[in-house]
This record gives structure tokens, C-alpha cells and sequence, in this order.
């Protein structure tokens, strides 16, 4: 028969112009034979509907739409709430690029939102999400303050390093970010599966001269060279190097692409840590021009239209994105005072689902 519905075409309204599938609705439903109404889980496996299913009947009402369908199913559904999926609306904000005259005031917290200020923590994470970091000020110098902090976003990922790590210089370490030698500016972690999104550092000394800290915005500097320089820009964004660890407990191992793009084209991640990359053995041609793309990266990340510069203090903590941010600090002298951060990691999921979970409660 012909004239089964199919799908529904609403003349008006926020679902004007889109064509809704009858399975597609099908399995939206939600009523509670169907929908957990506790975890808003189905209780059905949406693949077992008949792939014929049509609607014998719909009428729209305000708000809702009212549906049966011809396995004599029905359900009311929120347009509006329909149209929030269609369009794929999230709370993550969109990221905004920046290059060294970024203003870093906005970017300073107060400790204050640790004391359950929730519209101070979404107003923390919108940032974090804008920009790639956060400054909190006022975490008390104290070790395993940072607990608290990551905590009061999601689950610390706990790594070989630790579920908390400190970062001092000592003897036999067994990372170079354990000794008072610079960093140049690199991601952490390039070596794990998956590569931890968010990293976490507060001081709780910084008197040693020296220590002080560089951040980039990563994605700002690719897409400086997407637009300058397309052809080193496709070699950092095809070419596998593999990423490596060892240590006398483990030897950590992950292939990735320096710079990596998802299906969109948009950035997803930066994998840049001269102490850990090894390129494969490619052709010459191919490795000169990996070691080309390399070493421009590289320059544009130190450069001071990208760079910004400062100084961890004392109850300073930082915050930042991990697959975005490309953090660093010179080089510093130990015997001129004690240097202490404390550092963790977490993962975007915890962030964003916070994030998701707060701005839905407060709308
Ligand atoms: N630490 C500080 O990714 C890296 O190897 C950078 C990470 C040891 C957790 C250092
Ligand atoms: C690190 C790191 C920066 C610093 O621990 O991964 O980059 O300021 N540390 O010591
Ligand atoms: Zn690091």
C-alpha cells in the first residue's frame, strides 16, 4: 500500500522543513512500557522494529506531537525537544582561538566556587571550554589540595604516575618533567590510549629562580598553518608517528598523527612531545617533509605571537586542555628554593558531562 505514512513534513512550527522518519520516531518513544522512565533507557532493542513500521495516525497539540504507529504503539513527544536533537544542540561552547594578547583576566577563578557555587563552576568550565584553560587562584598550597578541585569536576584518571603526581626535581627520574630542565612547550601523554583530555597542575611552591610557565593554543597555530602553509599542515595531519614510555614498570606505547582532525575537519587533538615521538622509517621524501612540517610547528608554537608567559604562584592552580594546549616552563635552579607542583588528569567526558548536567539544571 502507497499511502502508508512514512514519516511526518510539519507545515509549521520548529520542526518545519524536516522529514520524521517513522522509525525514527518509533524509537523515540516514550511512554513506559518502553522508556525506562527512571534512567530514560529503552527497554526494547530499537533493532527489532519492523524496518515497515508507518504511523496510522499523528496530531500535533502545542507543544506536542501525538503519535501511533502501526505495531499500535503510541507516544507524545516535545517538539521542541525533537528540535534540540535535530540541530544537534550541546551546552559545550564553541572554542575561541587565541594567540598571545589574550586577555588573561577572564580567565582567573576564585577558590569561592569549591564551596558548591554552581553557576561560578559552569562559568569556570564555559571558559575552560572557550579557551582551553582556567586560572583558579587561591587553592591553598597544600598537597592533595588538588584533589578537591579535580574532584569537584569528575573522576581523576589515575595513570603509572599516580592518581596524583608531583612534579619536583629528583633524582633517577624517570621523566625529564622530574628534573629542573626546560620544557618545551608539548601535550603530556602522547604515548597513551586513551591520551588523558584534561591536565591539572597547582603549586604549591615556586620559589626556585627559574620555572616559568608557557602556554599555546594549538589549534590556534594549526589553523595558522592550515591557512599559510596547507602543505606542511596535510603532512602533520597524515602522517603516524608513534609515541613512546618506558620506564623500569612499563613500556607505554600509541601511534598518532601530530596534528588530528576528525571527520568534520575540525581539530581534535595535538599530539606534540619532542621527548617521546618516533616517525617511522618513511621514504626520504616523505621524512623531509614530515622533519620540514616538524620543525615549522614547532617555531610557530614558540613564537611569541602564540606564546604567552608567566609565572605559577604559590595556591596558583591550572587547568587545562590537554588535546588543545600546549603547556612548557624553563628551565629551573634547585638550589635557589623549593619548586612543587601537583598535577593530575581527567578526562573530557568528566568535564563536559558536568558541564551538560549543570546547564541543564539551572535552564
Ligand atoms: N608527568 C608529569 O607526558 C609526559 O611525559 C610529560 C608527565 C610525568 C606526569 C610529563
Ligand atoms: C608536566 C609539565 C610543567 C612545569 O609536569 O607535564 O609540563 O611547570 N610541567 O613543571
Ligand atoms: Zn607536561
Amino acid at each position: 500500500m502507497n499511502n502508508r505514512i512514512r514519516g511526518i513534513n510539519l507545515k509549521e512550527g520548529p520542526l518545519k522543513g524536516y522529514y520524521l522518519h517513522a522509525l525514527w520516531l518509533r524509537e523515540r518513544v516514550t511512554d513506559e512500557i518502553n522508556l525506562d522512565t527512571n534512567n530514560l533507557q529503552r527497554l526494547y532493542d530499537p533493532s527489532l522494529i519492523d524496518i515497515d513500521i508507518f504511523i496510522l495516525d499523528y496530531k500535533i497539540n502545542n507543544q506536542l506531537l501525538y503519535v501511533r504507529f502501526s505495531d499500535k504503539t503510541e507516544s507524545n513527544y516535545n517538539i521542541y525537544n525533537l528540535h534540540k536533537e535535530i540541530i544537534g544542540k550541546d551546552f559545550i561552547p564553541k572554542k575561541i582561538f587565541w594567540s598571545a594578547s589574550i586577555d588573561l583576566k577572564m580567565l582567573q577563578f576564585d577558590s569561592s566556587f569549591l564551596n558548591n557555587d554552581e553557576k561560578l563552576l559552569i562559568n569556570l568550565l564555559e571558559k575552560f571550554y572557550e579557551y582551553g584553560f582556567v586560572i583558579i587562584n587561591n587553592i591553598e598550597a597544600k598537597e592533595k589540595e588538588i584533589i578537591k578541585f579535580a574532584e569537584r569536576i569528575g573522576p581523576i584518571i589515575e595513570t603509572n604516575y599516580g592518581r596524583i603526581f608531583d612534579v619536583i626535581s629528583k633524582k633517577k627520574a624517570n621523566n625529564l618533567a622530574y628534573t629542573s630542565l626546560g620544557l618545551s612547550v608539548h601535550t603530556d601523554n602522547p604515548y597513551r590510549k586513551p591520551v588523558p583530555g584534561i591536565q591539572i597542575l597547582h603549586c604549591i611552591t615556586n620559589e626556585a629562580k627559574g620555572g616559568d610557565t608557557a602556554l599555546v593554543d594549538g589549534y590556534s597555530v594549526c589553523e595558522y598553518l592550515r591557512k599559510n602553509n596547507k602543505c606542511y599542515f596535510d603532512t602533520l595531519t597524515s602522517t603516524e608517528v608513534l609515541f613512546k614510555f618506558i620506564d623500569k614498570d612499563i613500556i607505554l606505547e600509541n601511534k598518532g598523527k601530530i596534528i588530528e582532525l576528525d571527520s568534520n575537519g575540525d581539530f581534535k587533538q595535538i599530539r606534540l612531545n619532542g621527548r617521546s615521538d618516533y616517525v617511522p622509517l618513511l621514504d626520504k621524501d616523505r621524512l623531509t617533509k614530515y622533519y620540514k612540517a616538524r620543525k615549522f610547528f614547532f617555531k610557530l608554537c614558540n613564537s611569541s605571537d602564540f606564546q604567552i608567559k608567566f609565572r605559577l604562584k604559590k595556591s596558583t592552580l591550572m587547568m587545562f586542555d590537554n588535546h588543545r594546549l600546549l603547556h612548557g616552563r624553563t628551565k629551573f635552579f634547585p638550589n635557589t628554593g623549593l619548586r612543587h607542583l601537583q598535577g593530575c588528569y581527567l578526562g573530557h567526558d568528566a568535564a563536559e558531562g558536568k558541564l551538560r548536567l549543570l546547564k541543564s539544571l539551572s535552564n
